[in-house]
């Protein structure tokens, strides 16, 4: 079903090919590369139009449960289930909106989908677009891909002028319009929320949950909202079944996944493999690390506590193994640091990143962000007190769970994973005011 060919090139590195990336060589992106790979037969499929009697929305909506896809953007929240609340008979509008807005550090996988096969995208949306019963779609495109939107925009116009968007899909009573939104480069634009408001063209500030989007989204109407990547995995669902999806990953895991293999790596690249996948082979994949030993693993982009690397070498690439190693799989950036890394640098730069990107909305993100970055700032430089490690500790703890959107914890998990792996270093450089791993042994 699935097989690793390993010489696909895309954006950079190496892929083992399956579904979303499969045959792939940066050129085949157009309609009629997709259609001679098998495009859009899932949508013909479900619309009857392949000599079949077609699928009905519920049965759409079964098979995509069926296949345990669970959300690619970070949360993992079982798909089919998202799916389901949304109210079929709902009189007004209502609506399927894509979140492209990918700015999570490390992470580099939906600019790929989109540059590459940007139709698997569309099609996924129109095969959600008829399970959920709407007619309006839009897809949120990260503000700094720009030319990642300009094909998107190709291929909408390629797809609508074949029709497989727009009015009477393929000849049924099924209409769609799909359209992209150029985002404006705000890593809080891809909390959901924040994109619905940045959407309306407000201002990208993340809204209380609940109510959350399936029954108060854009324009406060019903609202869908899905990563690319997941809607990138339903076309193949629909053609070979839930369960065989399913199978190719494992129980509550279905299916594939593409890991942004980042960092001390020889081979950095996007790898789509089965969910399940030990981290070893995806870390030989990479090509191995580079530059010295393997000392920790950010597994699920830099939101993810970090894993030292003997509990890294144990976990295989699913959401509950990553889980139960105390971290999360999150949207599948590895990042991979050897042995001369300096976990106080590394957690200078990540503080630094989510202060600048608080939207400033409450105060124990806004503040507290601030005063993480001061805090490892000042232990970076050799002025830390012995009681700053209990500090950024109690500013961690003060931040979590105690904000509107997930950034606040964000921005406290990697603190809290340092601290619980690698407090040595940072009691080092307070004590000795300068690097332990710099320091022969
Ligand atoms: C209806 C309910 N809907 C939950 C929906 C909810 C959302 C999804 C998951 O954070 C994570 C975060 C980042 N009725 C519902 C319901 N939903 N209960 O399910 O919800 P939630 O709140 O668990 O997560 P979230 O707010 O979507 C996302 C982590 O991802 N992350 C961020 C990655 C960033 C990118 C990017 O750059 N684009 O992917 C990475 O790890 O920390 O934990 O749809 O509405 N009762
Ligand atoms: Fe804004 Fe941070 Fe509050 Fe999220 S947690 S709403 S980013 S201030």
């Amino acid at each position: 079903k699935f097989q690793a060919t390993g010489q696909e090139t895309c954006f950079h590195g190496r892929h083992i090919g399956a579904q979303i990336y499969a045959g792939l060589d940066g050129r085949n992106w157009r309609l009629q590369d997709y259609l001679a790979r098998g495009g859009y037969s899932a949508l013909r499929k479900i619309l009857g139009q392949d000599g079949g009697a077609g699928l009905t929305p519920e049965q759409v909506i079964a098979e995509v449960k069926g296949s345990a896809l669970r959300g690619r953007g970070g949360a993992g929240f079982p798909t089919g289930l998202k799916w389901s609340f949304m109210p079929r008979a709902f009189p007004g509008a209502k609506y399927l909106v894509c979140n492209s807005d990918e700015g999570e550090p490390g992470t580099c996988k939906d600019r790929d989908i989109l540059r590459y096969n940007p139709h698997i995208v569309i099609e996924g949306m129109a095969i959600a677009a008829y399970a959920m019963g709407i007619r309006t779609g839009y897809n949120y495109i990260h503000g700094e891909i720009f030319e990642v939107y300009e094909r998107f925009e190709e291929a909408l116009e390629e797809a609508r002028a074949a029709g497989f968007l727009g009015d009477d899909i393929l000849g049924s009573s099924f209409s769609f319009q799909l359209h992209a939104f150029h985002g404006f480069g705000a890593y809080i634009c891809g909390e959901e929320t924040a994109l619905l408001e940045s959407l309306e063209g407000k201002k990208g500030q993340p809204r209380f949950k609940p109510p959350f989007p399936a029954s108060f989204g854009l324009y406060g109407k019903p609202t869908t909202i899905n990563n690319t990547e997941t809607f990138a995995a339903v076309p193949w669902i629909i053609n070979h079944g839930g369960q065989a999806y399913l199978e190719v990953g494992k129980p509550n895991n279905g299916g594939t996944k593409i890991f942004s293999v980042v960092g001390d790596v020889n081979q950095p690249g996007n790898f789509e493999i089965p969910m399940g996948t030990p981290f070893s082979k995806l870390l030989e994949l990479a090509g191995g690390v580079k530059g010295g030993a393997l000392k920790a693993v950010i597994p699920g982009g830099s939101s993810a506590p970090v894993l030292p690397a003997s509990i890294m070498m144990d976990c295989t690439m699913d959401y509950d193994s990553i889980a139960k190693a105390g971290s999360m799989l999150g949207s599948g950036a590895v990042i991979v640091m050897n042995d001369t890394r300096c976990m106080v640098r590394s957690l200078l730069r990540l503080s630094y990143f989510y202060q600048h990107e608080s939207c400033g909305q409450c105060t124990p993100c806004r503040e507290g962000t601030g005063w993480l970055w001061r805090l490892v700032n000042r232990i970076e430089h050799g002025q830390g007190k012995p009681e700053d490690l209990a500090l950024l500790d109690s500013v961690a703890d003060n931040i979590k769970g105690r904000t509107i959107c997930a950034l606040g914890d964000a921005a406290a998990m990697p603190v809290q994973g340092m601290l619980k792996h690698f407090r040595d270093e940072f009691a080092h450089h307070i004590e000795h005011k300068t690097c332990m791993v710099s320091v022969p042994a």
